[in-house]
């Protein structure tokens, strides 16, 4: 069994590990999954055979003996179910855990993306001054309710599970904003993801991708 995912080969955050194949990378880690990597171009990623994969041209995709995935949530949860590790066995406990991946890409993502894009795409606007506090207001109400749930606990739901895989990597999101150093506790939820062995694989790797394009010129 041969898997393959797709990544940036120039990511626009050079190596920061915040693309979403970061995701996938740390989840096949955390399984013990060995995986190969095809790089793609933005050019590449707009053609025939990558929108075969994905038909909305991202990164990133999932390809495992003729079964192709896209959407780094599927893709995590995929993982998740095949392989031990990454979801509890009690039913109730999975299917909290599969709640929680849902939360993580549905309830807190979508204003930390927002805030991400708008900065971007209209941050010279005259009106984002007034935008900005917003969006900011939705994203900490989102944290508010999050470190209120997760208390002192190390993980949302008893162990460690792809809800945390993913609910670490949409909170990094964040890093540089200025709003995490209000969460102290959420800011130590994150460090104790990063901290674990296959984090830090993953991490590594996607770094390795960006340092070798620099030194490719
Ligand atoms: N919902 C999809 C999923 O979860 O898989 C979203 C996939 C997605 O947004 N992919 C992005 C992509 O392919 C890369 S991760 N974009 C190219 C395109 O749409 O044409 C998003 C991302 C990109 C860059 C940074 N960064 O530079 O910090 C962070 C996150």
């Amino acid at each position: 069994m041969t898997i393959t995912i797709t990544a940036f080969a120039a990511s626009p955050d050079r190596g920061r590990g915040l693309a979403r194949d970061m995701r996938v990378r740390w989840a096949l880690e955390e399984v013990g999954q060995p995986y190969e990597v095809r790089l793609v171009s933005f050019q590449e990623m707009q053609q025939p055979a990558h929108l075969a994969l994905n038909p909305f041209g991202q990164i990133p995709t999932y390809e495992e003996d003729g079964l192709v995935l896209f959407e780094s949530g599927a893709i995590v949860l995929h993982i998740a179910q095949r392989h031990a590790g990454l979801l509890p066995i009690d039913a109730n406990a999975r299917a909290r855990a599969i709640m929680w991946m849902f939360a993580a890409l549905g309830t807190v993502e979508p204003p930390i993306v927002d805030l991400e894009q708008s900065e971007y795409i209209e941050g010279d606007r005259a009106w984002f001054a007034e935008r900005r506090p917003m969006i900011e207001a939705r994203i900490r109400k989102r944290l508010d309710e999050l470190a209120e749930r997760l208390g002192d606990a190390d993980w949302l739901d008893g162990g460690f599970s792809a809800a945390d895989l993913l609910m670490v990597l949409v909170l990094r999101r964040l890093e540089g904003s200025g709003i995490l150093q209000d969460y102290p506790t959420l800011s130590a939820y994150i460090a104790r993801g990063e901290a674990r062995p296959a984090y830090k694989r993953a991490f590594a790797d996607q770094l390795a991708v960006f340092t070798a394009s620099q030194q490719a010129g």
